[in-house]
């Protein structure tokens, strides 16, 4: 007997290794901005939202101190960030899966639970159709359709809700610190993709999805 009835993933960083061109895409823009971003910056970034990721770079700012902005100068500059993510993810294909994430979602729908996708990306949806992986996953939780934005829980108790699932009976399988923070604070149990050291609040830890077994979870 399974533990769980449902494996709620991430996407960014756990079934496609997106993450980086996140990271090159925000740079792109604080370069333009005058700040420098550290490549250290990238795992504050991780799972964070689009408007919040915005803020932590211009509260870094440049050599001048934090960068002010209006609410609507801001709303452009995310736009532009998201024009330069979109332009880089028009180019993905099957082949730009994170090895073993396609395994993993067939091998949790063979064993009878759902897959749900608690991605705080709204390019979600047409990066699953480039990406091959839509008709794996049983539901996908609109982060426009929640209060908080991780690392509130709100997404993960979303996607949950979605395939009719008690949290108590999810998996969450997430990269980002904000992430393992929803997925504890949903009540769920935790996988971390990535380093132990970094996400401390996981239940448990494997370097990447392709380590990522559900039969381990029986
Ligand atoms: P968008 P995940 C997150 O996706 C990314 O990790 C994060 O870097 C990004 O800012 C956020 O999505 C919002 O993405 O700008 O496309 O709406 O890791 O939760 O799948
Ligand atoms: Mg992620």
């Amino acid at each position: 007997m399974p533990r769980f009835d449902a494996v709620l993933f991430d996407l960014d960083g756990v079934l496609a290794d997106t993450a980086h061109i996140h990271f090159a895409a925000w740079r792109r823009l604080a370069e333009e901005l005058g700040i420098h971003l550290e490549p250290t910056f990238e795992e504050k970034l991780k799972g964070v939202d689009r408007m919040t990721s915005l803020d932590l770079i211009l509260a870094q700012g440049g050599p001048d101190g934090p960068v002010q902005r209006t609410v609507e100068e801001r709303r452009v500059l995310a736009d532009r960030k998201n024009g330069y993510y979109q332009a880089a993810i028009a180019e993905q294909t099957p082949d730009d899966l994170l090895p073993g994430a396609r395994r993993v979602l067939e091998e949790v729908r063979a064993a009878g639970l759902k897959t749900s996708l608690a991605s705080a990306s709204h390019n979600a949806p047409p990066l699953l159709d480039q990406l091959g992986i839509r008709p794996l996953i049983d539901a996908i939780a609109n982060p426009a359709a929640v209060k908080a934005p991780k690392p509130a829980p709100d997404l993960f108790l979303e996607a949950a809700r979605l395939v009719g699932v008690p949290p108590e009976r999810c998996l969450g399988v997430e990269d980002a610190v904000a992430g393992i923070a929803s997925i504890k604070d949903a009540g769920m149990v935790a996988v971390g993709i990535g380093d132990p050291t970094v996400l401390t609040r996981a239940d448990y830890v494997v370097p990447a999805i392709a380590n990522f077994y559900i039969s381990d979870f029986f």
